[in-house]
């Protein structure tokens, strides 16, 4: 880099004079530096850094940029996203089906969404990512055996902004537990659970990328959730009709 950014610049300054606060304000002796440096440097070397960040920082960047705007509130990326996702063609009535194995375990579910902007209008043809985890709580391509892109797709919605999707309910689940993060969660003294949820990613011209997860009223872990990615316009119920497992939930998109 030959030429200096002033962000980048203010960015990795405020990030070392706080880590240096840090330091001082923990009065860490070098025994516990360099058994602090060891496990940094364990946590990079097993994988879990994008882990460890998106769990325990994200939120708060999120929180920064977003609370209190109009339009419905972004939740975590996460560690989990793909890029290449296949586009859903497979249709059961009137709902696009998310890439699955034939045999897949899990409880079959409905998910309908309707797609607008803060200013009122349907966004149609409204590109929709969506992901989650199997019935074994695994996201495909991540310590999973199913096929790269299982439970990954993208779509468009209608002229009314709608869409609906054919998938399975997602389950509640931990975070892996066997690393470096999982070692911060018993020195900190936390839960290792996420509520169950899905992930969505919604691109439409002339509107801010939205990011976000839908959450589901019930479920035991909403209030301590480890990644905190809980909003309260991300809420819905899974209902039975006709035997048939359905939720719902309406985007409001903001303008760029
Ligand atoms: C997840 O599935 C997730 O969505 C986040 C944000 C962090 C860890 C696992
Ligand atoms: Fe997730």
């Amino acid at each position: 880099m030959s030429q200096k950014n002033e962000r980048v610049v203010e960015v990795f300054g405020l990030f070392i004079k706080h880590i240096q606060e840090f330091l001082k304000e923990a009065k860490l002796n070098h025994e516990e530096y360099t058994n602090f440096v060891d496990w940094a440097d364990r946590l990079g070397r097993k994988g879990e850094l994008p882990l460890f960040a998106d769990v325990f920082l994200e939120t708060h960047v999120l929180r920064a940029m977003y609370t209190d705007k109009p339009g419905t509130q972004p939740s975590l990326l996460g560690p989990y996203f793909i890029e290449g996702s296949p586009e859903l063609t497979e249709k059961d009535g009137d709902a696009l089906i998310l890439t699955q194995r034939p045999d897949e375990a899990g409880e079959k579910m409905y998910f309908k969404g309707n797609v607008s902007s803060v200013n009122g209008q349907p966004i149609a043809n409204c590109r929709v990512e969506m992901w989650q985890n199997d019935a074994s709580g695994k996201y495909s391509a991540f310590d999973s055996d199913a096929p790269r892109y299982n439970f990954r797709g993208h779509f468009y919605t209608d002229e009314n902004g709608n869409f609906e999707v054919r998938h399975i309910v997602p389950l509640p689940y931990s975070i892996p537990t066997d690393g470096p993060t999982g070692e911060f969660l018993e020195y900190t003294d936390q839960h290792p659970m996420r509520p169950a949820h899905l992930h969505f990613m919604f691109e439409a011209d002339g509107h801010e990328t939205l990011i976000t997860q839908v959450f589901f009223e019930g479920d035991e872990w909403l209030e301590t959730d480890v990644a905190d990615g809980v909003r309260l316009d991300l809420m819905t119920k899974l209902e039975e009709n006709n035997g048939r497992k359905e939720a719902k939930l309406d985007f409001v998109m903001r303008e760029q």
